[in-house]
């Protein structure tokens, strides 16, 4: 009997100690596995893995990363350098020959909605790129052609938005940008926006399209106007403004139908709110313009000279807290996001 109790001990001894290396080898297991998973969450995302290939896509499928892969990234990476290191200088633009896109179609770099963001360091600045549209197709092309590679090599982290306006009422400039600053930052945290028009490429890529401490204008040196500027307070073609120095202009004015003055109107603002414009040196400010015939949906607006003597009364109630317009569609193509906007007719038709 006693040897039978002692050798039950043993038995039972040895299925506690069984038991208890069976639960240390699954605990450890447990962790192993648990932490796999940290581990994989860590590895910074390379830039190429984040990039979709669809050719188009509705609006929000593909939404930039979540904060969770950005804040890995941020970590990881150093922010780009104030100047870019392989910029080129003065650069070859022409317009006599038409340009293939097939190669930036291509670019894995860029994501759906013509985003690009450097993967060797973390832009400084979130830059969204507003262009007014209509009917200018062959202009686009090549504003893509040169534009997408010259602001990857600025490091920018950008998205190209092209807002289209719907129907044939007189064209509206000011209000389009207006409507691109409203719809880019539904689609991304941008700080940056870059207001250009479609047939202006720059020719020096040390021409910085990013914002600064004061409002930029880009477009200094025009070829068509034998790259000078054509008078001091020219803020036309191409110009940045930081969120902040936006807001505090209220926007661009809504009521400037037709060709004209609707930047002079924004220059007003600016310097009511005691602003000043920073311009790039002259011969870094050069740019080409793809010449065109005046469009007949845009014909100089009559009313131009009195509505910018008068900026300062209006500049308060008439800008981006009166915008009004509707989306009539919004896609992401490979190279850009195309936005066709309805936004009304002059009041006196
Ligand atoms: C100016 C226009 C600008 C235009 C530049 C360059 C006006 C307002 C009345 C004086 N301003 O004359 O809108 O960008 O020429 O073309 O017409």
């Amino acid at each position: 009997m006693a040897e039978f109790h002692g050798s039950f001990g043993l038995l039972q001894r040895t299925c506690v100690l069984l038991v208890a290396a069976c639960t240390i080898h699954l605990s450890v297991v447990i962790v192993f596995y648990l932490r796999s998973f940290d581990v994989v969450a860590r590895i910074p995302v390379p830039q190429h893995e984040l990039t979709r290939t669809p050719e188009t896509s509705a609006r929000n499928s593909s939404a930039p990363d979540t904060p969770e892969v950005d804040a890995e990234r941020n970590q990881t990476l150093q922010y780009c350098p104030e100047t870019p290191p392989r910029l080129k200088g003065p650069l070859y633009v022409e317009f006599s020959e038409p340009v293939k896109l097939d190669k930036l179609m291509k670019d894995t770099r860029l994501s759906l909605g013509g985003h690009y963001r450097p993967s060797e360091c973390v832009s400084q600045q979130k830059v969204a790129l507003i262009i007014p549209f209509r009917d200018r197709e062959m202009h686009l092309k090549y504003w893509l052609f040169y534009m997408h590679p010259i602001l990857q090599r600025q490091q920018l982290d950008y998205g190209v938005y092209v807002i289209e306006q719907d129907g044939d009422e007189t064209f509206n400039r000011a209000k389009l940008l207006n409507v691109g600053y409203v719809e880019a930052l539904k689609d991304y945290d941008y700080d940056c926006f870059v207001f250009s028009d479609v047939d202006l490429i720059p020719i020096d890529d040390r021409n910085l399209y990013k914002c600064y401490d004061q409002p930029r204008h880009l477009s200094v040196a025009m070829d068509k106007f034998g790259f000078k500027l054509p008078y001091n307070q020219y803020f036309g073609g191409v110009s940045s403004l930081s969120k902040e120095q936006y807001v505090k202009i209220n926007g661009f004015p809504n009521n400037y139908w037709g060709w004209g003055g609707e930047d002079d109107d924004v220059y007003n603002r600016l310097s009511f709110r005691g602003m000043s414009i920073s311009r790039p040196d002259h011969n870094i400010g050069k740019c080409k313009m793809i010449r065109h015939m005046r469009d007949k949906l845009n014909q100089p607006n009559p009313q131009r000279f009195t509505r910018i003597s008068h900026t300062r009364e209006t500049m308060e109630k008439d800008g981006i807290n009166s915008l009004s317009y509707s989306v009539v569609s919004w896609e992401k193509t490979r190279l850009y996001t195309k936005i066709i906007v309805d936004v009304g007719k002059p009041p006196h038709i």
